[in-house]
């Protein structure tokens, strides 16, 4: 039997007209994911905060470009009836990177993760990506394994991931210690902890921080020309304290939710979106309420951080030595 032969125009990444055109004329574009809005959402709400969001984006001064899979194309600017598709579709995939390929042969409907979709934006050349929380390392995960695949595909993804730290669901010094080994510049903004997604702040200390757009493209344009590192640089934008769920209802819902999902033995890629729902129902709508304003929070400072690196690169003279001579 001869082997079936793939059709390589069926499985190229699509960009939608506006980012192509963007990314050409090199103007500033911040890459969304589709699984916040997919998975991490309510329905019925989500669809209207998923246009919020690139929204938010386009009155910053950047192109946003929602990533995710429908029918099996991988698209990057989903336009309006796709991004509808995946935010009330019944059968939607979350899709890590690893399960892309496999998605893209069986033709299916699938939402991108911070991982797959930092891996698809870099791809196309879009520097900078906005996210509400990164995965990370969950609570007992030294007996369960389960360690978000975000962490390790930013090891070696050369993007900028704007968030509010990581889920305060997961275990924040382990996912700290995690980001460390592997190799990710962790930036605050603004402060010097690490925000704890609902929470301001998870109580663990940073190691840089930044205080402008400005200073987070000066540290892209300098890592670019080092050329020596591969991994990302995440900006963690905490909430401001007004904002945050109440630490002791979200204590308390927490433990609940934990609970919960080990009774009903809720595993793997389920775990991160059973959480979350059980926060939004548990705290009738405040730590939604927090997840909204995380969100639109991010996408603004991503399209900030997008339009002062499109400044840089313009004022960039193209030299191709990136190693300095001496000084006599
Ligand atoms: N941030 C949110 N809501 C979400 C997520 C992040 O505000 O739903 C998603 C992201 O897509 C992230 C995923 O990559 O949760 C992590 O899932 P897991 O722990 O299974 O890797
Ligand atoms: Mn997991």
């Amino acid at each position: 039997m001869a082997p079936r032969v793939a059709n390589v125009t069926q499985y190229k990444i699509r960009c939608g007209d506006e980012v192509a055109a963007a990314l050409r004329d090199g103007r500033p574009v911040v890459a969304l994911e589709s699984t916040l809005v997919a998975h991490g959402l309510p329905r019925g709400e989500n669809l209207r905060i998923g246009r919020q969001i690139e929204q938010t984006v386009r009155d910053h001064g950047a192109v946003p470009a929602t990533i995710g899979m429908v029918a099996g194309e991988l698209v990057v600017g989903l336009d309006e009836n796709e991004l509808t598709r995946l935010a009330s579709g019944e059968d939607v995939l979350k899709l890590s990177g690893r399960d892309l390929a496999p998605a893209a042969v069986a033709g299916r409907d699938g939402a991108t993760t911070v991982a797959s979709t930092a891996a698809v934006a870099a791809a196309v050349g879009i520097d900078v990506f906005a996210t509400g929380g990164l995965g990370g390392v969950h609570r007992g995960a030294a007996e369960s394994f389960d360690e978000s695949a975000d962490l390790v595909t930013l090891a070696h993804t050369r993007i900028c991931v704007v968030c509010a730290g990581t889920k305060s669901i997961l275990d924040i010094g382990a996912t700290l210690e995690r980001l460390e080994t592997l190799g990710v510049t962790v930036l605050g903004y603004g402060t010097n902890r690490f925000p704890g997604f609902y929470l301001t702040d998870s109580g663990f200390d940073l190691p840089w921080r930044v205080d402008t757009p400005e200073q987070v493209a000066e540290v892209l344009v300098a890592g670019r020309i080092h050329a020596v590192h591969p991994g990302a640089v995440v900006v963690a934008n905490p909430l401001p304290p007004s904002d945050q769920v109440d630490p002791a209802l979200h204590d308390r819902v927490l433990t609940d939710g934990l609970a919960r999902a080990a009774a009903q033995g809720i595993t793997g890629k389920d775990v991160t979106p059973f959480l979350l729902a059980h926060f939004h129902e548990a705290t009738a709508g405040a730590s939604l309420r927090a997840n909204v304003q995380i969100i639109l929070r991010n996408a603004e400072l991503a399209a900030r951080i997008a339009v002062a690196l499109s400044k840089h690169q313009a004022a960039d003279e193209t030299d191709s030595s990136r190693v300095s001579p001496a000084t006599p």
